[in-house]
């Protein structure tokens, strides 16, 4: 019995933020939907998806996921890499989309069923000033979510990342030309953000679990300075400390903090993860569900955090869209390791495409029972609000050196 490809569209679209959808169908008329979204450069996945993938996967027969996964990650001989993976991951979630409605089976069920009831979330708050945070703080706990992410402005600098002065929806990529150019001073920081967190706990009780994400920008002393000096606070994690290119910074910043370190988000491979696992230098692992080439790697990396007592804690921001999302709270019902969902939430406008079937209640995420991914995708919508092109930042330290963003 086979179930034959016959069909795979692209089709990039930006209700609010752009999104890469793929759509693949079968010979039997069935549709799987993946996400291949790399915010800021989505043009590039979406050429390689339909100019490279697609044709080869025309007359593959869509039953095979893991096949197909050996046949794409091998085959292209230049392996890894944040374009490939993720397109690698769209097929993926399609396929296994395709799986679940072929069998009128939700996914949890295929990966084995549930371990878990629902699947924890954390999502964002953000504040210039402290006062303002707070406020974001008080509306987030307000829709019933028990755990937070905390983000604020820093004294002296213009731009901060995770925080936009004045709005309180922050959104990373900016609609422009050019990347924005923000400014960036580790030391303004350092002796900042301790204190803001400080008022946060002390806002929020004991309770609520609170989270902080430092995006890549410390030297490994510095990190190991502010996770020694958030220890007080109790934070669930301390995210991206470092840049992940040199993994043995972690030895280090683990040698001076027991605050408990969340990395993975740029990371597409099991390989970028396995040192960081198997050595124990982190805590979570970031990976997101697409852009570490869908379920059927992800749910290895996973595999192998369980083996240390490293939790999967999946990447969740608004340019991961809704089908993504579901995927990663399909995974996250049957893994296991699973520990926490980031749930950054979407602009409303991206209703308009996605109906994402699972739903957010009391702070956990529930997946649906829907066969597949449980996605509903408004095809016409999609198309009729075509990409804009948008870029990430870049930062600048204040004697005008490039850093990192
Ligand atoms: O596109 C970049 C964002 O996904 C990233 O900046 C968000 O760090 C992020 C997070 O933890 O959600
Ligand atoms: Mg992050």
């Amino acid at each position: 019995m086979t179930n034959l490809i016959s069909k795979v569209d692209v089709i990039v679209t930006s209700p609010a933020r752009n999104y890469v959808l793929l759509k693949i169908t079968t010979e039997d008329g069935v549709v799987g939907w993946g996400d291949a979204t790399v915010n800021g450069r989505e043009l590039a996945v979406a050429s390689y998806l339909r100019d490279h993938l697609a044709p080869i996967l025309v007359g593959r027969d869509a039953d095979r996921i893991e096949d197909t996964w050996q046949y794409l990650y091998r085959g292209v001989y230049w392996r890894r890499g944040p374009i490939n993976m993720a397109a690698i991951g769209a097929i993926d979630l399609a396929l296994w989309d395709i799986k679940g409605k072929s069998l009128n089976q939700p996914v949890y069920q295929l990966l084995g069923g549930k371990v878990r009831d629902r699947v924890l979330a954390y999502t964002h708050a953000t504040g210039w000033e402290t006062s303002e945070l707070l406020e974001s703080v008080d509306e987030v706990l307000g829709r019933g979510l028990r755990a937070v992410r905390a983000q604020s402005g820093v004294p002296g600098l213009s731009t901060v990342y995770g925080v936009t002065r004045g709005i309180k929806r922050y959104e990373p990529a900016k609609r422009d030309l050019r990347p924005l150019e923000e400014e960036w001073d580790s030391s303004a920081y350092l002796r900042h953000a301790p204190k803001a967190l400080a008022e946060v706990r002390a806002h929020i009780g004991d309770e609520v679990e609170l989270l902080h994400d430092a995006h890549h920008r410390l030297t490994p002393i510095q990190a190991a300075r502010l996770g020694k000096e958030l220890e007080p606070l109790h934070l669930f994690w301390l995210e991206d400390l470092t840049p992940t290119e040199n993994q043995e910074a972690f030895d280090l910043i683990r040698e001076h903090t027991t605050t408990p370190l969340a990395v993975g988000e740029v990371h597409n491979t099991i390989w970028d993860c396995k040192d960081l696992i198997i050595n124990q230098r982190i805590d979570y692992v970031r990976t997101c569900v697409m852009h570490a080439g869908g379920i059927s790697h992800v749910r290895k990396i996973f595999d192998l955090a369980d083996l240390y007592q490293v939790k999967g804690a999946p990447h969740g921001p608004s340019d991961v869209s809704p089908l993504t999302m579901a995927a990663s709270v399909q995974l996250g019902m049957a893994s296991p390791a699973f520990g926490m969902q980031e749930y950054m939430g979407y602009p409303e406008q991206v209703g308009t495409v996605f109906s994402p079937g699972y739903r957010l209640v009391d702070g956990y995420l529930t997946a649906s029972d829907a066969p597949g991914l449980g996605v509903e995708i408004d095809e016409d919508a999609a198309r009729e609000q075509p990409y804009d092109q948008a870029y990430l930042p870049v930062a600048r330290t204040l004697d005008g050196a490039i850093t990192n963003w």
